[in-house]
């Protein structure tokens, strides 16, 4: 990696944002192990955003973009909604798709650059709400998935449509009550985890954002797995503090609340046995690397 593509021009350097000067300076491209942990010394990547105040999507987005293993030769492809909102202050390359689209556009995308770049890995990573995936998208997921498109998709689920004022989606919890569907959901959530296992993904997590080392994880196993085998799936649960009724401040109890046991949003991995032996071959690599990169250089 390097910082090739964020150089600003000398000529226009003057004019440029402050924001941007400081982020092409203090950037984490290039840096070996960039992650998670980088949040927070240094703006890379996503400058600010435009959602609700203390909504879990911003911090979500955060360690996605944080954690992408190859940001500059990444495409995000979104759609619209809360998520859509962030896509203007992100530092990658994005795609902004008709609601529902998202998969379809990515698919093209994937292969397109494959042909287009074909010695340079390229990844594709869809990230869309749950209105976007599963019910208005929910064709173009599915299809993407029986083809084995090489990319993967990220669900930030708020079990609603937020954007719009709080619509029932097919991942609302049963019985929940929201601004625009009075009447209460009448069936359980849908297993989308369980159906992208069905439907062909080689990996799949479920969880929610409150462990950023384990979304992390998930995101760079669910990318590797892609170029190598095919669709990949992860969904975060992302709650819409506005609508749960909750302050800025709570939405991680509200999380964390929902991952203990009996929750909806216990952590769960599927993974054929064919990635599970490809990512701890990965694993034994990465740590072989650090001890390495730890020995005193001796003269
Ligand atoms: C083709 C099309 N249909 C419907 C809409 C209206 N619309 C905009 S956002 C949205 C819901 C988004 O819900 P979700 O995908 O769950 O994202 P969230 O806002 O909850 O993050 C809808 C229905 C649209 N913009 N385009
Ligand atoms: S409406 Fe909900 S999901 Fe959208 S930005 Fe606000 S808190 Fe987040
Ligand atoms: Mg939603």
């Amino acid at each position: 990696m390097s910082k090739e593509k964020i150089q600003i021009c000398e000529d226009l350097y003057d004019i440029m944002p402050p924001e941007y000067q400081d982020m092409v300076e203090n950037a984490t491209y290039g840096k070996e192990g960039r992650g998670w942990k980088d949040i927070g010394e240094s703006k890379e990547l996503i400058e600010q955003h435009s959602l609700c105040a203390g909504c879990p999507e911003a911090i979500a987005f955060r360690y996605v973009l944080a954690s992408l293993p190859n940001p500059e030769n990444t495409v995000m492809v979104g759609s619209t909604g809360c998520t859509s909102l962030v896509f203007p202050h992100v530092a990658v390359h994005n795609i902004h798709s008709l609601f529902g689209n998202q998969n379809a556009v990515a698919s093209g995308l994937a292969r397109a650059l494959k042909v287009r770049f074909p010695d340079v890995q390229k990844d594709v990573v869809v990230l869309a709400g749950d209105g976007a995936t599963v019910d208005i998208g929910l064709d173009m997921t599915m299809q993407s998935w029986f083809r084995g498109e090489k990319f993967t998709t990220i669900c930030f689920d708020n079990e609603l449509y937020a954007n719009t004022g709080g619509q029932e989606s097919g991942l609302m919890q049963k019985g929940f009550v929201a601004k625009m569907a009075p009447v209460g959901k009448l069936f359980d959530k849908v297993r989308l985890p369980e159906i992208a296992r069905e439907a062909g993904c080689h990996y799949v997590a479920c969880l929610t954002v409150s462990k950023p080392q384990r979304v992390e994880k998930a995101l760079r196993n669910a990318i590797f797995v892609a170029r190598e085998f095919g669709p990949t799936y992860i969904q975060l649960y992302t709650p819409c503090i506005l609508e749960i009724g909750k302050q800025s401040m709570e939405g991680l109890d509200e999380m964390k609340s929902a991952e203990t046991v009996g929750g909806r949003f216990v952590f769960k991995e599927y993974m054929t046995d064919a990635v599970k032996d490809f990512l701890a071959d990965l694993e034994a690599k990465e740590k072989a690397q650090k001890k390495t990169a730890k020995k005193p250089v001796t003269a």
